[in-house]
């Protein structure tokens, strides 16, 4: 396909911001620029290391891309606690997750929040990686489509351009379990939301739609040959600077 694959390393709550420079040091002299001329990278630390990532980052002119891990709806406001849209904007932050299955279960954004949040991301010139993904119960009931049909369409329906957002599809159960994914399962789903996006008014063919849950070296090159996979979506194993060094190479 003509997508550029794409792969994130979301740090969920870990390093602090000296660790995290450590890190992108120690990835950056992994990657041989040759060996992934054809692949877009990120990296999705905490709040507290995008500043020292993103000065990295301008300082040794890295070809990494920087993320957030989540942002509010709103631009400012009385909300202790949150990061509005605006503030990453301003530190040159080029994604955002949103939708996180964690977010989804542990702090409560529901369908609405999520959209509200994509739409912010969205209006302050930054991509949204929206993810999406079935449970285990739902699974088993032969829910899955279901579930993620409804998400994408709760999320997307009031975008102009639905396409211009990356779309993690990390099956609940296979999130931090060792679990993946069959690389025909997750690409099957890849497929089907890339229809859906679709049948929203997005070009099918624009769309990027990373897999995520337990991607690792070991499994990573499987599952980005199959068509349908633009990408991953990494957490534990970016952690580990030889491992995502790998996957990156498997792009
Ligand atoms: C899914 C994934 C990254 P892990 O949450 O978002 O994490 O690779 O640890 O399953």
């Amino acid at each position: 396909s003509t997508r550029t694959p794409f792969i994130a390393g979301n740090w969920k709550m870990h390093l602090d911001h000296l660790e995290a420079i450590q890190l992108v040091q120690q990835l950056s002299y992994r990657l041989n620029p040759r060996d992934i001329a054809e692949v877009e990278i990120a990296v999705i630390p905490p709040f507290t290391a995008l500043r020292s990532i993103q000065t990295l980052i301008e300082g040794d002119k890295l070809e990494l891309g920087l993320g957030a891990q989540d942002a509010h709806w709103e631009d400012s406001g009385a909300y202790t606690g949150a990061v509005a849209p605006p503030m990453l904007a301003k530190l040159a932050v080029d994604y955002v997750l949103v939708g996180h299955s964690e977010r989804r279960s542990r702090f409560g954004d529901d369908d609405d929040v999520v959209a509200r949040k994509l739409g912010a991301v969205q209006r302050h010139g930054m991509i949204p990686i929206l993810c999406v993904g079935e449970t285990l119960e739902e699974r088993d009931a032969g829910r899955a489509e279901e579930v993620v049909d409804r998400q994408l369409r709760a999320a997307l329906a009031g975008l102009d351009r639905p396409h211009e957002v990356v779309i993690a599809y990390e099956p609940v159960w296979a999130i931090g379990t060792g679990r993946t994914a069959t690389p025909d399962d997750a690409d099957h789903m890849c497929a089907a939301v890339r229809r859906i996006v679709g049948e929203i008014g997005g070009d099918t063919q624009a769309v990027r739609v990373q897999y995520g849950g337990s991607v690792k070296a070991g499994n990573a090159g499987d599952l980005l040959a199959r068509p349908d996979i633009d990408g991953a979506l990494v957490g534990g194993a970016s952690l580990d600077p030889d491992g995502f060094a790998a996957i990156c190479r498997a792009g």
